[in-house]
């Protein structure tokens, strides 16, 4: 059977947080956490391009979205990177500095025997035999279970890519999966990786599907989905307010690399950028995006002025709407 079809990770999101909070399965309460539960929740978007929610009530960071795609691609596990844009995720730290199942990038992009990457592994193997079904990317480690009280054990289980005429496919697998805080930027990530690969191999980007063991929502969080549900109305449809750019076919990996080297400089407050320094970078402009959030981002957190209106003014329209709902009180007066 066909899981449920949305167009947009905005239309999914708003539904799946509707059906766990309204008709959720179970109450459970786990490692101290006390959630709302549905079982086996599936969905499949027709166009993961469009993987952010546009919601007032939870705009999602985009800053911090783009560097744990960027934290995932360099292979990172440092707190250092992901904590500056996400604080929270120290808490899932055993030794105070590394993080362990959450790091997919770990097994995704490190080296293996063989000198590739898994990475590299299941895109060579889709180059070679289009049709295969071993395209496996896997994430979920049996020893993860062998650390008593482990912190942070992996969420995903595995994503496996289908080249099916031409189009990229991207099945992500995972055991459980927090439906107001994690999907969002879970998905975020894995559909990049969908287009990204779709590029490398110059096919057409698929559909993505999203299979969970375990979908949830922590009580804590429950009174902050009632205000998403109420925004999205009692119909729980509103079409997505604006359209996320597409990623351009070439130089992709040109692109990672460089923002890669920018992000530490913006992060430890040691390089800041204007909007014609990041011109000046001779990134495409949706890539240019990537490096203006970051900008507008390190305003915020190493400063206490507004967001220069200037940078404001060059973020994409989406991008833009997010930072000004996300930060209203950092916001020029009269440029809202
Ligand atoms: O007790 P457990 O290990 O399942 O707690 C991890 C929590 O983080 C769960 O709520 C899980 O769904 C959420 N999570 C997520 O939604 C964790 C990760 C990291 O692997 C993730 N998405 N990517």
């Amino acid at each position: 059977m066909t899981p449920e079809c949305a167009q947009t990770f905005h239309e999914a999101y708003t539904r799946v947080l509707r059906q766990v909070t309204t008709s959720p399965d179970h109450r459970i309460s786990t490692r101290g956490n006390a959630s709302l539960e549905s079982l086996d929740v599936s969905f499949r978007i027709t166009d993961p391009t469009q993987r952010v929610p546009y919601l007032a009530t939870r705009p999602i960071n985009l800053a911090y979205n783009w560097a744990e795609v960027l934290w995932y691609w360099s292979g990172r596990a440092d707190l250092d990177m992901i904590g500056y844009y996400a604080p929270m995720m120290r808490a899932s730290s055993r030794d105070g500095s590394t993080l362990t199942g959450t790091a997919y990038g770990r097994s995704l992009f490190t080296t293996g025997a063989d000198g590739r990457t898994q990475w590299q592994r299941v895109l060579d193997l889709l180059g070679k035999d289009n049709d295969t079904k071993r395209a496996v990317l896997s994430i979920f480690s049996p020893t993860e279970l062998m650390i008593d009280d482990n912190p942070d054990v992996s969420c995903t289980i595995a994503a496996q890519f289908l080249l099916r005429e031409n189009r990229l496919h991207l099945t992500c697998y995972m055991r459980g999966n927090d439906a107001f805080m994690g999907m969002p930027s879970d998905v975020f990530s894995f559909t990049v990786f969908q287009e990204l690969a779709a590029h490398q191999l110059g096919v057409q980007v698929g559909h993505y599907s999203h299979h969970v063991g375990s979908m949830h929502v922590n009580l804590p969080n429950r009174p902050k989905v009632r205000k998403i549900l109420a925004e999205v109305g009692a119909d729980g449809y509103q079409p997505p307010a604006f359209r996320f750019p597409d990623m351009p076919a070439d130089a992709c990996l040109t692109s990672l690399r460089l923002l890669a080297q920018e992000e530490g400089g913006l992060r430890s407050n040691t390089q800041q950028h204007t909007v014609e320094s990041v011109a000046d970078t001779g990134l495409a402009p949706y890539w240019q995006q990537v490096l203006l959030a970051w900008e507008a981002y390190r305003q915020i957190t190493h400063t206490d002025r507004p967001v220069s209106t200037d940078i404001l003014q060059a973020l994409d329209p989406g991008y833009r709407w997010l930072v000004e709902r996300r930060w209203p009180n950092r916001i020029p007066q009269g440029a809202a």
